[in-house]
C-alpha cells in the first residue's frame, strides 16, 4: 500500500509501497501533490528500465536534454549519467564528473529562459559511505530575509549564466545569459521563493555593479537556512526528484572516488516549455 512519509520539516517527503511503473492517476495526483508540498520527494525501492525511468519522468512535465552533451547517454540523450566515466583513459579521476553538483548550492537550469522545472535521479549504485545529496527550501530563504531586503529585491531581475566549467562542449560555451526575477512566485503553490544561484548568478540587472555585487554577496549568505535542509542518503533503486523553482541542492562529493556512485538523471520542464527554445 503506498505510503507517504513527510522526512523534514521544510522540506523533503518520502513515498514507500509503489511501484512507479504502474501507479494510477489517483495516486500520482497525491504523490505530484506532496512533492509541490515538500519540494523535494523520494520514492524508494524502484527497479527500472531507462523507458520506464523516462516514463515516470513524463509525467511530472517535458523532460529536456542537458547542454552538456558529453555526460549524455550515448543513446538515450534524454538521460545524463551522473559518475560515469570517472576516470580518464590514463587512470586520473575526472574531478569535473565526480564533483559534478558539488561546487556549492544551487538550482538546475538558471542559465536558461525557461529554468528546469524539476530534476530527476535514479540511483544505479551507490558507495558505502558519503555521496549525500543536500537540499533547501528557497521559500524559507524569502521567509527570512529582513522586510528591507524583500521591499528592495521586489522586482528586481538576476542575470545567469552557466556555472560549471568543463561540462559543457566549447561550442556551446558562449552562454548568452537568462534573465529570471529573484523573488520568484511558484507557479503552482503560489508561494515566494528567493530564487538565487551563486554559480550562476552574473548581476541584478538596473542596479549600480556596487550595489548588485553587495547584494549578492548578502544573499549568498542568507539563501540557506539550516532548519529549511533535508539530506537524503540514497539506497540504490531510489528516485529523487526536487523542484528547482522553490529549493537548492548540492552533492556532498565526498565518497571515496574509487567506489561507484551512478545516476539517471533528467532536467524537467514544465508543459508549457514545450514550443519555447533553450
Ligand atoms: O549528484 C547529486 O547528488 C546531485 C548533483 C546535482 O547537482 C544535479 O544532478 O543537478
Ligand atoms: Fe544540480
Amino acid at each position: 500500500m503506498m505510503n507517504i512519509r513527510v522526512v523534514g520539516d521544510q522540506i523533503g517527503v518520502e513515498v514507500s509501497g509503489v511501484d512507479v511503473k504502474s501507479i494510477s492517476d489517483e495516486d500520482f495526483a497525491k504523490i505530484y501533490q506532496a512533492w509541490i508540498d515538500h519540494n523535494v520527494l523520494v520514492v524508494t525501492g524502484q527497479e527500472l528500465t531507462i523507458p520506464e525511468f523516462l516514463a515516470y519522468s513524463r509525467r511530472f512535465g517535458i523532460i529536456k536534454p542537458h547542454p552538456s552533451k558529453s555526460t549524455r547517454h550515448p543513446d538515450y540523450p534524454d538521460i545524463t549519467l551522473l559518475g560515469v566515466n570517472k576516470f580518464g583513459p590514463d587512470g586520473k579521476l575526472n574531478e569535473t564528473i565526480y564533483r559534478r553538483g558539488a561546487e556549492g548550492w544551487h538550482t538546475d537550469g538558471a542559465y536558461e529562459k525557461i529554468p528546469f522545472k524539476a530534476t530527476q535521479l535514479y540511483a544505479l549504485a551507490i558507495p558505502d559511505r558519503g555521496g549525500d545529496t543536500y537540499f533547501a527550501s528557497g521559500y524559507e530563504a524569502y521567509e527570512a530575509l529582513p522586510q528591507r531586503l524583500k521591499d528592495q529585491l521586489e522586482g528586481v531581475v538576476g542575470a545567469f549564466t552557466y556555472g560549471t566549467p568543463g561540462l559543457l562542449n566549447p561550442e556551446d560555451e558562449d552562454w548568452k545569459p537568462a534573465l529570471h526575477p529573484i523573488i520568484r512566485t511558484h507557479r503552482e503553490s503560489g508561494r515566494k521563493s528567493l530564487y538565487f544561484d551563486r554559480l550562476k548568478i552574473v548581476c541584478l540587472q538596473g542596479l549600480e555593479k556596487t550595489v548588485s555585487d553587495d547584494l549578492i554577496a548578502d544573499l549568498k549568505e542568507r539563501m540557506i537556512q539550516p532548519y529549511g535542509q533535508y539530506v537524503h542518503k540514497w539506497s540504490v533503486g531510489d528516485i529523487v526528484i526536487w523542484d528547482n523553482r522553490c529549493s537548492y541542492h548540492k552533492a556532498a562529493g565526498d565518497y571515496p572516488p574509487e567506489q561507484d556512485r551512478i545516476h539517471w538523471r533528467v532536467s524537467i520542464k514544465d508543459w508549457d516549455a514545450a514550443s519555447v527554445p533553450n
